[in-house]
């Protein structure tokens, strides 16, 4: 097959520069696509650092400005990596310069910024998509084909946790890179907009819409110093959320999240209650899909632990053999291998942009009955 190259041009080089970058580079080394990505340029407004970074990670040339990148007739898609208050900003300029873009979650701060999302790459017909990642995990996708096969029979739960610890020191500032998530200008929101996104993409994608709310929220440390103006200021994030859902199809949700919860780094966990049969997953054991099914003889039912390692397993068949597992990183090289995928056919790759601005939509309602204290419904 004769390749074609997709010229990728990245702004923002944080963690999530480094996960995007590490896919754009491995995944032409384990999937065949008529498109092939070319780390083309980085942009960061430290010229120095950037630098550093295009160097480390192979990029062939840097930009310190944003929009002169957007302008760039060599640019095909647009990966955007920077805090939450600069997505809108970006995506929106580069669907006007009629470039793809594959944008980091949450979509947007809220729903408003990413209804304006939608409209523009909608409006200028570009391939778009949101880097939720865990939907590629080959476990939570085998619990997608495990579901659609109708073979856990009517769903009556679901249960997510996000838990993490990171943020329980009131020494800790917020602000600037690397803490800009516990600033609510910069994030939007805390966790929910941060980790419980997470689950709820995955929650949607699983079980269908979610019809309404009710939240509370926490801010446990109410002042930090801010690192940009050195000043304590007020903490405007929630620092833990749990709300309860009820789904379009009937069933009942249960989703905590948290920055407070001493032990845990970065827990995602989820478990879906069929009529006939459940499925449990853990981020930290993330190549495992625990599965009971009732239909199996008595005295042999119980539930199993299925290590998703086989090549008819998703994804599986493109790297090792079967039963070597793979990671976390692996899940954004698949995102990758499914985008370039969809550019062949010239379709956008889920997420969408739209399909994202639902997760901002049901994050938006249950922050906003944390405040009134009462049931929401999701905006259409
Ligand atoms: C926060 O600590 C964080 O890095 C999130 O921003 C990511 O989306 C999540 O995958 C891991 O935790």
């Amino acid at each position: 097959m004769t390749k074609k190259k997709l010229n990728v041009g990245m702004v923002g080089y944080g963690f999530m520069g480094r996960t995007h970058s590490n896919a754009f580079r491995k995944v032409s080394n384990f999937f065949d696509n008529e498109h092939v990505p070319v780390l083309k340029a980085i942009c960061g407004r430290n010229e120095a650092n950037t630098r550093g970074f295009a160097d480390k990670w192979g990029y062939e040339s840097i930009e310190t400005d944003w929009k002169k990148l957007i302008e760039r007739k060599d640019i095909d898609v647009i990966d955007i990596c920077t805090p939450n208050d600069s997505h809108m900003e970006i995506a929106i300029a580069a669907a006007q310069a009629g470039k793809m873009i594959m944008c980091e979650k949450p979509l947007a701060r809220d729903a408003a910024e990413g209804e304006k999302m939608v409209a523009a790459v909608e409006g200028a017909k570009v391939l778009n998509t949101v880097w939720y990642n865990y939907r590629r995990i080959p476990a939570v996708s085998m619990a997608k084909q495990l579901i659609d096969e109708g073979r856990l029979g009517k769903i009556f739960h679901y249960r997510a946790n996000f838990l993490q610890d990171w943020t329980i020191s009131a020494d800790l500032p917020q602000g600037g890179a690397g803490l800009w998530r516990l600033d609510a200008a910069a994030a939007g929101s805390g966790v929910t907009g941060d980790l419980l996104a997470h689950c709820i993409d995955t929650a949607i994608w699983l079980n269908g819409s979610i019809k309404n709310v009710t939240g509370m929220t926490e801010t446990f440390v109410k002042e930090r110093k801010h690192t940009l103006t050195g000043k304590v200021e007020k903490v405007g994030i929630d620092d833990a959320c749990s709300f309860l859902a009820r789904f379009q199809n009937g069933s009942l949700g249960l989703f905590e999240s948290t920055r407070y919860a001493r032990g845990h780094k970065a827990l995602y966990t989820f478990e879906i209650n069929g009529e006939n049969a459940s499925i449990k997953w853990d981020l930290h054991d993330l190549h495992r899909l625990e599965w009971y099914d009732y239909r199996d003889e008595g005295k042999l039912r119980g539930w199993k632990s299925i290590h998703i390692t086989d090549s008819d397993q998703p994804y599986m068949k493109n790297w090792w053999v079967p039963g070597l597992q793979i990671g976390y990183e692996h899940s954004f090289v698949h995102q990758v291998a499914d985008f370039l995928a969809n550019v062949a056919g010239n379709k956008s790759t889920s997420p969408t942009f739209r399909e994202a601005l639902e997760t901002t939509r049901v994050c938006d309602s249950v922050l906003a009955s944390a405040k009134s204290g009462s049931w929401m419904d999701v905006a259409k």
